[in-house]
């Protein structure tokens, strides 16, 4: 006899599985219908490790269909345009791509690497294996030589973002200085995100006006790493950015030592790991006891308290002087919280618990911040933002994220990563 307990998991499994289908255009997934109609980035790499625990072949196809996209320089894209699609802004046509498949120009947090090496240990079938494997692992040696040469060529240990979207923290306030920076485009658009979702958990029109005089700007560029390196006038060490490099570029060359895979280009990975390692210290702030994203032009620390202030738990990057002040921050953070963890800290003078980045919580950040944890051994406070995560399943659903105070549903319905996050880490 199953219990109601049972009966309700395997509900929630058999919902988990149904969003992903659904989302399913054949080998890639959508974030969700109608509101992000493409392949993204590192919505993909999450959406593979859901994918994993019941169709392993399809959870490979997710990877494979996002390399498919990698730009000769190795950069792997940002969105991935397929197919046409009249529901979201700005679509091809304002990128000014010309690739097959089409794709914007800029890239998101690599999380990609990571996730391999999960399929790769976690798979039973080993679905992905011999030449197609080394395939996918020459790509992403070719995607992170791409991240150190081309988004820190004075080897600074501190890679560099370009576009609030890059980080996938669309409207974090990191970024609301950095921004300031960046001309409004003058030219008149129309968003549709808003004709899918209310205005109050989106971007402001300000936002927006400065993403896409920076989308132009990359175009007027012709595309240009070492042009955009130069000039761009957002260029922003991001500290969620950075930490997922290297953690993805550990992971990676965990997993080529695994294959046998060893010389000059694993060689220099290595040596750049070295250099972020020396770096990171100067992203750490001792007032707000945690880590902090940096504005290369201004030279400042963005002084937002995020979520993002705590990824280089997953990253190994926080020293052991730095663990004890900034795990007292995370369980201040988490004290009498029915939620958590906020993407915008609760006493920020930022924080808005409904708008975006600005304070809902999203599932594949706890999950990072969470295996961090463990490997510091932070296993309680890992455990606290787990149950933390389920419980916000169960209260309203697959969600793309969620209302930090109330655990309502906040963007889209229907979610591939959230969806992704219960099948492979939570049920
Ligand atoms: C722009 C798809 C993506 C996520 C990002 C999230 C949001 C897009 C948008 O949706 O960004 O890339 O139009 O708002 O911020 O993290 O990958 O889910």
């Amino acid at each position: 006899m199953t219990s109601g307990a049972d009966t309700t998991t395997q509900s929630m499994i058999e919902q988990a599985q149904k969003t992903l289908r659904d989302n399913d255009l054949g080998g890639y997934t959508v974030p969700t219908h109608g509101l992000y109609p493409f392949q993204w980035n590192w919505d993909s790499a999450i959406v593979a490790l859901g994918w994993l625990p019941f169709d392993e072949t399809r959870a490979w196809e997710e990877v494979t269909s996002l390399l498919s996209a990698q730009w000769k320089s190795g950069m792997v894209p940002h969105v991935v345009f397929h197919r046409p699609s009249d529901t979201y802004f700005p679509g091809p046509d304002i990128w000014g791509v010309q690739n097959t498949p089409d794709s914007t120009s800029i890239t998101q947090p690599p999380v990609l690497a990571s996730v391999v090496k999960l399929l790769h240990q976690h798979g039973r079938e080993q679905a992905l294996s011999g030449e197609a494997l080394h395939t996918v692992v020459q790509q992403l040696i070719r995607s992170h030589l791409w991240w150190y040469n081309s988004r820190d060529p004075e080897n600074t240990g501190l890679v560099v973002s370009y576009h609030p979207w890059e980080s996938g923290m669309d409207n974090s306030p990191a970024w609301d200085e950095p921004l300031r920076a960046v001309p409004k485009v003058q030219w008149s658009y129309t968003r549709r995100d808003t004709s899918h979702i209310d205005a109050s958990e989106r971007p402001h029109k300000e936002e927006y006006d400065r993403f896409l005089y920076l989308v132009d700007f990359f175009r007027k560029m012709n595309f240009d790493d070492t042009l955009i390196y130069q000039d761009c006038p957002y260029r922003v060490n991001d500290v969620s950015m950075i930490s997922i490099l290297h953690r993805g570029t550990r992971d990676l060359l965990a997993l080529c030592h695994d294959l046998g895979i060893e010389n000059a280009q694993t060689q220099y990975l290595a040596h750049r790991m070295t250099l972020t390692e020396e770096a990171i210290g100067e992203l750490w702030h001792a007032d707000t006891r945690m880590f902090h994203s940096k504005d290369t032009r201004s030279g400042k620390l963005c002084m937002a308290r995020t979520s993002a202030g705590m990824l280089p738990l997953f990253a190994g990057l926080v020293s052991h002087t730095q663990l004890p002040l900034l795990i007292n921050e995370l369980d201040h953070w988490l004290k009498n919280r029915p939620f958590a963890l906020s993407s915008t800290h609760p006493e920020d003078p930022n924080y808005e618990p409904q708008r975006y980045w600005r304070g809902p919580i999203w599932l594949h950040i706890n999950w990072m911040i969470a295996e961090g944890l463990l490997d510091y051994g932070c296993t309680s406070q890992a455990e606290r933002i787990k149950e933390a995560s389920r419980d916000l399943l169960y209260v309203s659903g697959y969600n793309e994220s969620f209302h930090a105070q109330t655990g309502a549903r906040s963007g889209g319905a229907d979610f591939s990563w959230t969806a992704a996050m219960a099948l492979y880490w939570l049920l």
